[in-house]
């Protein structure tokens, strides 16, 4: 008897509590970032020439997004939204920051690691941060390189400063450079050539890739770079290691912290410049580096499913994959991106890329799975990065700060999967400003040239309003706003509004 009551106890327990107001949870969170991974360049998004197996597995066993968005067509701006909660271009200086820039998140900020931590869990970001290091004088890169991560609520950093193609080509372990032997000390200028190593303007020679456009300062591992340093010769990267050693230090935290809820920020440096993958991958797309590159970032992807597997902590880990812009194919480099497309589509249906008002800036692959608790399929919701703060703190019961926040939505019910409303509206940060709402999309009048040159992509500008229905026109090749005046109107006046 006892034992038949023991049971019934239980699901009028769990009825009790189902009844109830939904309890928060606390799964494990995985936030797979990766850098300039467009609409179209992974399979489960529609890539035919690049297969990406274990992208598509996330996929295939969650919920695919076909209206996900970063807040912005390039990375700063996209990485301070997403762990602010807030719009990036309400705060000057959050454009792309050069590798010695302050940090541009305010300490007192609440983050999306700083609300989680607050929830219980251990939190951690490894990979490429780009958002600023140190107070108003810059990073000390000899010393103490704070405030950073570690102050924003993560309770442990592995980071790059900036991106692959600026100095310093260093990693940031917490506080410090790693293995920075004191007597060779580090010095970053984005002013003036430091000290005499070779620049790429001075001995294109010496390059192994050259460069097309920018990227002709110092030259580091046969690279030029954006930016000009000198010494920590013991703690340069070598860029050909550099996905291995995050995705290592990724499966490191993982597993340090499998006992606990852990949140984990994954910024991968792949596919941004400079492409220079490791050597197992080279030629192995057909596609050449960029191609490469996207193998490598699935190599990646793959390698964190299966710590995740091995560990048994699958079940228990909200895993979500996104991208902080569109893609790109001639960032600055000469590495055949655009001679060795072979047909592939970086932005699949959509027109424009990085830096574009234009959808492929923004749209980008958004994946979230959870087995058990998303079902898996597809979604039409229109979701944003900006968005996770508020959900991520409603799944796990934590209060926004007061104040904090401002542009985040709680749209948990929609990243799980269990409606297909998201937001209203969304703001997107391109060239010119954007405003989506239900179907229809308005870029504000701008003036600009029509296609940005120098990496040969549709900027999304006009001098005059733009309308599109983008459930027919995805594309956007038919501005509509002379047919429908009205529509125009409310979205600029709504635009207006949202930027006061
Ligand atoms: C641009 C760089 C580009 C890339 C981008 C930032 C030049 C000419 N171009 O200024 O190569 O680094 O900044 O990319 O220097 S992002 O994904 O980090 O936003
Ligand atoms: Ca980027």
């Amino acid at each position: 008897m006892k034992k038949l009551l023991l049971p019934l106890a239980g699901i009028l327990a769990c009825l009790v509590t189902g009844m109830a107001k939904a309890q928060p949870s606390r799964p494990n969170i995985v936030f797979i970032y990766t850098d300039d991974v467009g609409y179209g360049d992974v399979s489960c998004y529609g890539a035919v020439k690049v297969s990406t197996p274990n992208i598509d597995r996330l996929a295939e066993q969650g919920l695919l997004f076909t209206n996900g968005h970063a807040s912005s067509a390039t990375c700063t701006p996209s990485r301070y939204s997403f762990l602010t909660g807030r719009y990036a271009w309400r705060k000057k200086g959050t454009g792309v920051a050069p590798g010695d820039a302050s940090l541009i998140i305010d300490t007192g900020r609440a983050t999306v690691a700083s609300v989680l931590k607050q929830a219980g869990y251990t939190t951690g970001v490894v990979g490429k941060w780009h958002l600023g290091l140190g107070g108003p004088d810059g990073p000390d890169w000899n010393g103490e390189i704070r405030p950073g991560p570690l102050e924003l609520g993560f309770d442990e950093s592995f980071i790059i400063p900036a991106t692959l193609d600026r100095v310093p080509c260093v990693y940031v372990e917490n506080h410090r450079i790693v293995r920075l032997d004191l007597q060779d000390p580090i010095t970053v200028d984005y002013q003036k050539p430091v000290g005499d190593w070779p620049t790429g303007r001075e001995h294109p020679e010496l390059l192994r890739m050259q460069s097309t456009h920018g990227h002709d300062n110092t030259i580091i591992n046969g690279i030029g770079r954006i930016g000009y340093m000198t010494g920590g010769r013991a703690a340069l990267w070598r860029d050909q290691d550099v996905a291995d050693t995050l995705t290592a230090r990724a499966q490191r935290f993982i597993a340090m912290h499998r006992e606990q809820p852990f949140f984990l920020y994954f910024a991968t440096n792949d596919i941004h410049v400079p492409r220079d993958p490791h050597e197992r991958f080279v030629g192995k797309s057909g596609m050449g580096p960029r191609g490469d590159a996207i193998l490598q970032l699935d190599w990646c992807v793959g390698r964190l499913l299966h710590t995740l597997d091995s560990l048994g902590l699958t079940d228990k880990t909200l895993v979500i994959f996104s991208s902080d812009n569109g893609p790109v194919l001639d960032d600055g480099y000469r590495d055949g991106a655009i001679a060795l497309l072979s047909g592939h589509r970086p932005a699949g249906p959509l027109s424009g890329g990085k830096y574009s008002a234009f959808e492929a800036g923004t749209r980008v692959p958004f994946i979230v799975r959870w087995p058990g608790k998303v079902k898996p399929g597809r979604s039409a919701a229109l979701v944003s990065q900006v968005d996770l703060l508020a959900s991520l703190a409603a799944l796990t019961g934590q209060k926004v700060p007061a104040g904090d926040a401002q542009d985040s939505e709680d749209i948990s019910a929609a990243l799980l999967g269990r409606t297909d409303k998201g937001r209203e509206s969304l703001v997107e940060q391109g060239r010119a400003m954007s405003l989506i709402s239900g179907n229809w999309k308005y870029i504000a009048p701008k003036k600009g040239p029509k296609i940005l040159s120098n990496v040969h992509i549709a900027s999304g500008m006009s001098e005059r309003p733009q309308l599109y229905n983008l459930e027919t026109d995805i594309a956007e090749q038919q501005n509509v706003a002379a047919q429908h005046p009205g529509v125009v109107k409310k979205m600029a006046d709504e635009l207006k509004d949202i930027m006061k």
